[in-house]
């Protein structure tokens, strides 16, 4: 044996050992229960993260070790490999998106083979390759023959400089990331999944989903934001043509209506384009509030601003109350009815806008138990100088028929009314909002229709998908380069024949990564999905991925998962069974006496005096050591997983990632760490590979041993025990902390018998079995130096003997006149004379006795003792 473990060496010579035998190919059906294990697949930017390590590692010591456990595995990877960052190359480099695409996914895919991921390769597939856009815009089709696709107008974020579409994370502070200029909302026709129709269905699933994150399941929840309240119609007086214009309105607090003030309009309601069409100070206003752009965010956080209608609104409650109507900015059109009454006593939003513009503030609700004096003290202050809204539960105060009334009970009583008198109903409203997938983007899925002046909107025949996306595009000019090819957009009609053109807009990324794990089940299916394979594989036992997807991925999944199981493509609503979301890979930050950023490669670290510090190694100048980050291209902290594979090894890094902090946590990434982690795969390897006093492999067990050997052996099989737990319950830095242990009792260990031989052997096989799943190549590499001929990776997991894991002590609770004074660790076969004399000697138990004289001592063997004084 080499005393040295060359991972460089060994790791190549396994991947392909696996390679050649086809090891991680999925299995056909056995008979045997299935796994998949699935990860969120990667964005193919370029190269691979340390996330990526972490994230695949997990997934792979789950795949490893349920095959090993005699599941039929699917581990697939593939690439989500449409979006905006190739057209940025483009842009920049003059490199087709095409191209910078694939041949990122190229260098990527050796990057993780050099990991030795478990993937079952034969399964990649990439979602802008032709094949896989074909069958997804046949789903499309689907979805739209099923009426869960609609088209109408919505706004969007408008560049007026480069005269583009912006998506929201191009809006940086109001502004175009690329011009600067001032963004504006647009008007623009767009396709819509109507996933509001699934709302009910999407909220009711997430209590079925008990292996979820609870923290992911309230995110999904208040991201549906189901909110029960009442549509309210408000008369209104002064609309030209139009004397009894009846305005509705959604509230959530229709107990509050004796405490409007005014009304509000989105400054998209139709009312408000209206009176725009002969008032060019409205107009003016629209322009102004257009301004922040179409993100939530930016219009909570904006300035509210109110534009006085002059219309007024009869109060449905108040004979001859009127209230004033404005357009306000913080209205949204594509919320309930896109108007509101407002009752600034009691909403934050209403409260700062009435003290802007001077509008009354009329408390309704007042907090329970308070007498006659403190009530008429709190509605006083509250009408005349707070600046907080009291929005807490209370009862109905100045409320006429309502009085007394809690919150519940009088928006009950309210709708009652309303309802009775035609003026309203109770209605159910959901923040959630149909999924606008239109892009107007190159590089993208195309979306298969065909506009017609005669026909309409024409489906693309099925016989003529994929829509492929044309070669010959230019990025010189702003815009998709779609809208403006001079013959891909130009067809014939399917249905008339006439001169048509092509839908130019393109799915939005997120449709491609909404069922990428139903194809995976059968990726070369003629169809988009093969109904057996799903059937056969589908939910996703284990999925894993950063929580940046908690909301958005994960409820397009599930939506798609439900539309496309009523449509037959699948045979199930919910798609992930089991979710794990992962922490990041942290890093120190480094800056230069110029205040730059440094990436660690550039920096040296030295002790001086007790105290780190940095130099730059390129000219011995000073570096200031930061604070501790997220791994980002921006701050430059960053580790190359490539460069720790050809200094360390992959199972260096795999190890790592995986020990030092739990993996729902941040795990931060030092030299020193990796170092240690690289000593540890010697030291493991000294120790496998290098006993020589084992007893042979294949060896019988002997009848008995001596205590040490026993000792070893209880050792050995409780540590494996404890890692299998640990590992079905994917808390990887425990069983990684099991390995240690075990090497430590190993080490110890010296035989002093044939017995004690095979027992030592036992434990190195146990030790390099249960280290496989997290560094299989150094795994492999010792135990065919073990003189098995069978890889490890198709032997199977060993089992802990419980006989030998049973504890062989007891702890029990001493009490004094039955109160518990303390406990008691006691051999589990001690007798009653040996417990009680111990439970005597106990400082506490003492103390307890004071000096008194003990009358009878009951001892319950294993349970409790009890001293009577
Ligand atoms: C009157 C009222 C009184 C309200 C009160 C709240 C408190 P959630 O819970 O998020 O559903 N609202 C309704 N439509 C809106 C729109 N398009 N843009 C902005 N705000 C809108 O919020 C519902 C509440 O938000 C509604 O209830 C309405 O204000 C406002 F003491 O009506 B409320
Ligand atoms: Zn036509």
């Amino acid at each position: 044996m080499s005393t040295r473990y060359n991972a460089r060496a060994a790791e190549p010579k396994w991947q392909k050992l696996w390679e050649d035998r086809g090891t991680f190919r999925t299995p056909e059906p056995s008979g045997r229960p299935k796994y998949y294990v699935l990860e969120m697949f990667p964005y193919p930017s370029g190269r691979i993260h340390m996330g990526h390590v972490r994230n695949y590692t997990m997934g792979d010591v789950i795949a490893r070790y349920k095959r090993a456990r005699g599941f039929d595995v699917l581990h697939p990877m593939g690439w989500d490999a449409f979006g905006l960052a190739a057209e940025n190359a483009a842009m920049e480099k003059n490199i087709h998106p095409k191209s910078w695409t694939y041949d990122n996914i190229a260098a990527m895919r050796a990057q993780l083979k050099a990991i030795g991921l478990s993937f079952d390769w034969e399964r990649e597939l990439a979602t802008c390759d032709p094949e896989y856009c074909g069958h997804e815009q046949a789903i499309f089709l689907d979805f739209l023959e099923a009426g869960f696709v609609s088209r109408r107008k919505s706004m969007v974020n408008w560049d007026p400089v480069d005269n583009t579409v912006l998506a929201n994370e191009q809006v940086i502070d109001g502004c175009g990331w690329r011009s600067g200029a001032p963004v504006e909302r647009r008007e623009l026709t767009q396709w819509f999944l109507n996933i509001t129709d699934f709302a009910d269905d999407l909220l009711d699933g997430l209590d079925t989903l008990e292996h979820w994150p609870e923290k992911v399941r309230t995110m999904q929840r208040n991201w549906i934001g189901r909110s029960e309240g009442a549509k309210v119609l408000f008369t209104l007086d002064g609309v030209a043509d139009a004397p009894d214009y009846k305005l509705e309105i959604f509230t959530t607090r229709p107990d509050t209506l004796f405490g409007a003030s005014f009304c509000a309009l989105s400054p998209h309601h139709p009312l408000t384009q209206k009176l725009a069409a002969d008032n060019a100070d409205l107009q003016a206003f629209i322009r102004k509030c257009d301004q922040i752009g179409t993100s939530e965010e930016a219009i909570e956080t904006a300035e509210k601003l109110g534009f006085d209608t002059g219309l007024k609104a009869r109060h449905p409650f108040i004979e001859g109350r009127t209230l004033p109507v404005y357009v306000a900015n913080f209205v949204l059109m594509e919320y309930g009815t896109g108007a509101i009454f407002a009752c600034p006593a009691h909403d934050q939003r209403d409260l700062d806008f009435a003290r802007k513009y001077d509008l009354p503030v009329i408390p309704v609700v007042a907090p329970k138990d308070l007498d006659e004096t403190a009530r008429a003290a709190f509605v006083e202050e509250l009408a005349a100088h707070a600046t907080d809204a009291f929005t807490g539960d209370g009862v109905a105060v100045n409320s006429d028929f309502l009085n007394g009334l809690d919150v519940g009970a009088a928006k009950r009583a309210a709708i009652e009314k309303l309802e009775a008198m035609g003026l309203g109903q109770g209605t159910i409203n959901y923040r959630l909002r149909d999924w606008g997938i239109s892009r107007q983007r190159y590089w993208g899925c195309p979306i298969p229709v065909v506009h017609c002046d005669a026909c309409g909107v024409v489906p693309v025949p099925r016989d003529q998908l994929p829509v492929v996306l044309p070669d010959d595009v230019t990025f010189d000019k702003p815009g998709n380069p779609l809208d403006r090819h001079p013959t891909w957009k130009h067809v014939d009609c399917p249905k008339c024949g006439k001169p048509a053109r092509r839908e130019t807009d393109t799915f939005d990324t997120f449709v491609d990564s909404s069922w990428y794990f139903a194809r995976f089940c059968a990726p070369k299916a003629e169809t988009p999905t093969d109904r057996a394979a799903v059937d056969r594989w589908l939910p996703v036992d284990q999925y894993i991925g950063g929580v940046e997807h908690a909301i958005l991925h994960l409820l397009y999944s599930r939506f798609f998962t439900r539309a496309m199981h009523r449509l037959g493509h699948v045979g199930l609503d919910e798609p992930f069974a089991r979710l794990f979301t992962q922490g990041m890979v942290n890093h120190e930050t480094y800056r230069d006496a110029g205040g730059k950023w440094l990436p660690p490669s550039e920096v040296a670290i030295e002790t001086a005096g007790g105290k780190r510090v940095a130099k730059r190694i390129s000219d011995g100048t000073p570096v200031t050591i930061g604070s501790i980050e997220k791994m980002s291209k921006s701050k430059k902290n960053t580790v190359d997983p490539d460069d720790i594979i050809s200094q360390y090894g992959a199972d260096t890094s795999r190890w790592f990632m995986l020990s030092d902090s739990p993996p729902e946590r941040d795990v931060q990434w030092t030299d020193a760490g990796a170092e240690g982690a690289w000593r540890f795969t010697q030291r493991f390897w000294r120790l496998a590979a290098g006993a020589d006093d084992i007893a042979p492999a294949g060896a019988s067990q002997p009848a008995s041993f001596d205590d040490a050997a026993l000792a070893l052996r209880r050792a050995a099989h409780k540590a494996l025990d404890a890692l299998t737990d640990d590992i079905e319950h994917l808390r990887f830095n425990r069983a990684v902390a099991r390995i240690y242990e075990l090497a430590n009792a190993i080490s110890g260990f010296v035989p002093s018998n044939d017995a004690g031989k095979w027992a030592k052997r036992e434990a190195l096989e146990f030790m390099v079995l249960a280290a496989a799943p997290m560094m299989p190549h150094l795994a492999e590499e010792c135990w065919a130096a073990l003189g098995h001929e069978i890889p490890a990776v198709d032997t199977e997991w060993p089992v802990a003997d419980k006989a030998l894991i049973v504890e062989d002590s007891v702890t029990i609770a001493v009490q004094v006149n039955g109160k518990r004074r303390d406990e008691l660790t006691v051999a589990r076969d001690a007798d009653n004379e040996t417990v009680e004399r111990a439970a005597l000697a106990l400082e506490k138990v003492g103390k307890a006795i004071d000096g008194k004289a003990v009358r009878k001592v009951i001892v319950v063997p294993g349970k409790i003792v009890n001293v009577v004084v």
